[in-house]
């Protein structure tokens, strides 16, 4: 089914999308639409040509209809000022199946690149990747109390890129119409990707009432995607290779330095069905409590070919069956009671960096030559040999508030401490037996590192765990503020 009638198909559409581009660059000007009202931004999204760029003024948008984006190549829909929160697309309610629509924005034409704005309150997807959706960009989109999966996928969907979002509930999913019952929900689901990749998200308490799918879920034939330093805190699922329900295989596919935390109740950390040549390194995947589904906290399912899960950090057990029993190898894992809570900085919110207690991790793994980054996306390994995990402890140098980014904040910690005995959290850089000059020398030598990336969105902050305030610290733009819905 993958053969060629695939390529085929997707070869025309490539194509086609090309020539339309070309067309805009032939001649046809590209147009900014400046947005300020709902009346505005419905009609640009329907009127604008391939290649237009529709810029929303900060403000809440209620919406009255899907936002269809079709024969609209090339085209950019995205936030004014650069922050999510400043620009509000509001649907009809995540439990309100009568309103006549359904969902936010369909990505139906290539090319097309969403960003800096909130899509919430559907009853379906707050994004959907419709099949000839190929190549668009989900930059820096918070998606909030969406009633099914936030971002959908059709089948197929190549080269695609979602980085930098928020997936986020914060109130219970009700049954609604058939078909749409509450465990149809989850984050990110994608049918059929092809090298799309997914990083640097985020998607907290995403459940159903009665069940859901993952935070990060691709199955059905999706191949050479790249899911790296996400958060999950709380899902149903954490990430998900592959449906219990399909045997079509996932395949060719790394999951690395990605926090998971499975909060009780939840069924699965991370896990694997029916995947062929698959990876899984250097994440750090958790229970918070030894419940009866601690054993599964990895589970892997269906028939397996070469799985490897090496250098990850797994509070709980791996759980294989169903043909899942063999072909995989787990190398270089630390798993259950072998990891001691005193490891993280704050395991309980899912802050999963590492302490200087955690000795058995750090400098304890292989050296793979496709991790060369930790969850902050610094540099690895610090000291003589990477750390087993998402984190590599003492990466990026000076980073006290282990917030990614060395800055004016980590100074303040080792000012604090000055001529004090401490760990790294409180400046002492160099493992020594004091927080000194020579520590200052550390952070000044690194001094930047992850800046240009943007400071807190302090609004959101307040509702999201700490875990998840870390990693997006370093990467969402700053805002006025303002009261959450
Ligand atoms: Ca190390
Ligand atoms: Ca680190
Ligand atoms: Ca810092
Ligand atoms: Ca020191």
């Amino acid at each position: 089914m993958k053969g060629s009638s695939g390529s085929c198909r997707w070869g025309v559409l490539i194509a086609a999308g090309a020539a339309v581009l070309g067309t805009v660059a032939a001649g046809i000007t590209a147009d900014t639409h400046v947005v300020s009202d709902v009346g505005q931004l419905q009609y640009w999204a329907a009127a604008c040509n391939p290649g237009d760029e529709i810029v929303i003024n900060a403000g809440l948008y209620v919406m009255t209809k899907r936002l269809y984006m079709s024969n609209k190549a090339g085209v950019t829909l995205r936030g004014a000022t650069g922050s999510a929160e400043d620009v509000i697309l509001r649907g009809p309610g995540m439990n309100n199946p009568d309103a006549g629509f359904y969902e936010g924005i369909d990505f139906a034409s290539p090319d097309m690149t969403i960003k800096d704005l909130t899509v919430e309150e559907y009853y379906h997807h707050a994004i959907h990747f419709q099949t000839v959706g190929d190549r668009c960009v989900l930059d820096n989109v918070t998606t909030r109390n969406i009633g099914c999966q936030h971002i959908k996928g059709a089948q197929y969907n190549d080269d695609c890129v979602i980085r930098n979002c928020l997936m986020q509930q914060t109130k219970v999913r009700e049954n609604g119409l058939p078909g749409r019952l509450d465990n149809y929900v989850g984050g990110i689901d994608l049918h059929g990707a092809r090298r799309c990749q997914i990083y640097d998200n985020v998607a907290i308490d995403v459940n159903g009432l009665h069940g859901g799918d993952g935070g990060i879920f691709i199955w059905n034939y999706s191949s050479d995607c790249v899911i790296e330093r996400n958060v999950v805190i709380g899902c149903r699922k954490g990430i998900e290779l592959g449906n219990p329900s399909s045997s079509n295989p996932t395949s060719t596919t790394i999951v690395r330095n990605n926090f998971v935390l499975r909060e009780s109740g939840n069924d699965i950390g991370m896990e694997f069905c029916y995947t062929d040549n698959c990876q899984a390194y250097n994440n750090t995947v958790c229970s918070i409590a030894q419940d009866d589904n601690f054993r599964r906290t990895v589970h892997i399912y269906g028939t397996t070919e070469n799985l490897e899960l090496t250098n990850n950090i797994i509070y709980g057990q791996i759980l294989a069956q169903s043909g899942g029993e063999t072909g995989w190898t787990s190398t270089n894992n630390i798993l259950g009671t072998g990891v001691d809570l005193g490891w993280f900085v704050d395991f309980t919110n899912g802050d999963f960096h590492l302490t200087e207690l955690a000795t058995a991790a750090i400098n304890h793994a292989l050296v793979l030559a496709d991790v060369t980054e930790d969850v902050d996306g610094s540099p690895r390994p610090a000291g003589d040999f990477p750390d087993i995990g998402a984190d590599e402890y003492g990466s990026p140098a000076g980073d006290a508030n282990y917030d990614g980014k060395v800055d004016g904040l980590d100074y303040d910690v080792w000012s604090l401490h000055y001529q004090q005995a401490g760990n790294w959290g409180d400046g002492n850089f160099n493992g020594d037996a004091l927080v000194d000059g020579l520590d200052y020398n550390v952070w000044s030598l690194n001094y930047g590192f992850g800046e240009g990336s943007p400071v807190p969105e302090p609004a959101t902050w307040l509702l999201i765990a700490p875990a998840a305030a870390v990693l997006l610290r370093r990467r969402r733009a700053p805002q006025p503020g303002r009261e959450n819905t």
